[in-house]
């Protein structure tokens, strides 16, 4: 082997010098890579409570919790403290054949308490993706364990989004991941309830019950005895931050209560507070039997997943003989485990969840939807500390900007420039905070968005 030529303390190297290794060798996640290759990309190279810093030395508020995980921003000592001692401790060790250690006993122990009573097993996994995988596993066991190997078919929805290995993307229901790869043969997907794009001319609660009897429709089409489960997010995130009609979630809960099939939910983005109660099933009322889990769990400090399995499940789990055949070597890893004791003590400790649901969750809204005045925005989506901002030209004919998608990239751009990170999804902006941002924090994420809203509007020719 050829001695290293370069060094590797990047944080030493140029902006440019960064860029022109990081093109040269690092295939980033959902990525023009024929495109990144040329222009390379923003080195971000450290960060501290709400805030990023990039390579250029410009701070910018973090809007978006990193990728919607950073939920306690970037300064949490006790959680550094707790991984690096476990670190000491025990970096590794498996799950496997019969072994366990403290760190994963401790957190599965202290999730009994914080999940919805009915959830009393865990699974762990290192990622939300591989959490959906594993679902499909525990609902195709369950099932083969009552007697019922024909229902294997799983439900799920247009644009939903979760996860990117072949299982997660497959229940996904994105078209442009869709086209790249073929889909698992029994998933399905049915409508979503994105009333802004869809609901055409009813209302948004007659649409709510409309979208939602789709899985009913879905469920008499394949056959009740062959469907197993219904996987959905209480809020769509990655699609938009789709907060569905009232009259949504009470219309599914009604439909799975009266069917024989599992309910997922999805709590990657929506658990540990972020809607401002523990998990967005709570804020809906609906009573899931399996929850997948990641990002907020860790405050994106480790990289942890994995499964709640409601008492309904579980009992048919261990009830059944022969062994449950998947796993993962890093499921259980204690230093990731350490990692989320110590950001479900700060929860705990500090009433984040409380000062979400009661406080900053309420501002943050209350902000937010002041800016469905603005020429530009068409609707204004908001719950907890999660908010989505529909650009359009003509705000009464919901007529969106042309060409599709140009908008949102555009907004995005000029509030980086503003020193704010959001998310583009086509034309929606999203916003997804740390749930520790104060007040003034939220004040400045407002004042910088509208000064990109004003530049997009000017950009697009909407009288601002
Ligand atoms: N389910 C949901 C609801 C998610 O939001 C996953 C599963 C997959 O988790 P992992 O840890 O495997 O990434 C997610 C992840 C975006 C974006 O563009 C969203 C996610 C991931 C990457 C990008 O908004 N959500």
């Amino acid at each position: 082997m050829s001695q290293p030529t370069q060094t590797r303390v990047t944080s030493e190297l140029s902006t440019s010098a960064l860029q022109a290794q990081d093109k040269s060798h690092h295939f980033h996640p959902f990525t023009d890579l024929h495109s990144y290759a040329q222009s390379g990309g923003r080195i971000i190279t450290q960060a501290e409570h709400v805030y990023i810093h990039d390579s250029e030395g410009r701070k910018i508020l973090d809007g978006m919790s990193g990728l919607w995980c950073c939920n306690l921003g970037y300064s949490q000592p006790s959680i550094v403290s707790a991984v690096t001692r476990q670190l000491q401790t025990l970096p590794y060790y498996n799950s496997f054949f019969n072994c366990s250690n403290n760190a994963a006993v401790a957190l599965a122990n202290y999730l009994a308490e914080v999940t919805p009573k009915s959830f009393n097993y865990f699974f762990f996994t290192s990622s939300g993706s591989e959490a959906n995988d594993t679902n499909i596993r525990f609902v195709h066991r369950y099932y083969d364990l009552l007697g019922k190997p024909e229902k294997k078919q799983i439900i799920s929805r247009k644009n939903a989004y979760h996860g990117s290995t072949i299982a997660g993307a497959s229940l996904g229901g994105m078209d442009m991941m869709h086209e790249q790869f073929i889909g698992l043969p029994y998933v399905h997907h049915i409508q979503q309830p994105y009333w802004y794009k869809e609901g055409g001319d009813s209302d948004a609660d007659t649409f709510g019950v409309v979208a939602a009897r789709t899985l009913e429709q879905k469920i008499d089409e394949l056959g009740e005895k062959t469907v197993a489960a219904f996987i959905a997010e209480p809020i769509q995130g990655a699609g938009g931050v789709i907060v569905p009609p009232k009259t949504y979630w009470p219309e599914i809960q009604r439909i799975c209560d009266e069917r024989d099939i599992l309910f997922i939910s999805d709590e990657v983005i929506t658990g540990f507070g972020r809607t401002g109660a523990w998990f967005g099933c709570e804020s809906y009322s609906t009573r899931p039997d399996l929850i997948t889990f990641a990002k907020g769990i860790t405050g994106g400090y480790q990289p942890l997943g994995g499964v709640a399995v409601s008492d309904r499940v579980a009992d048919v789990l261990t009830a059944g003989g022969g062994e449950f055949a998947h796993g993962y070597t890093y499921s259980g890893h204690p230093a990731a485990c350490a990692a989320g004791i110590a950001t479900l003590d700060i929860l705990i400790n500090e009433q984040v969840i409380d000062y979400v649901g009661a406080d900053i969750g309420p501002y943050f809204g209350k902000c937010c939807r002041e800016l469905a005045e603005h020429p530009i925005v068409g609707e204004v989506r908001t719950i907890g500390m999660l908010a989505a901002f529909e650009l359009v030209r003509d705000k009464n004919a919901r007529e969106r900007l042309a060409p599709d998608g140009q908008a949102g990239l555009f907004c995005r751009e000029a509030a980086i420039g503003n020193r704010l990170m959001v998310r583009a999804v086509g034309d929606t902006v999203i916003s997804a905070p740390p749930l520790i941002c104060n007040r003034q924090e939220v004040d400045l994420l407002i004042e910088r968005l509208v000064r990109a809203l004003d530049a997009t509007a000017i950009e697009y020719g909407v009288s601002v």
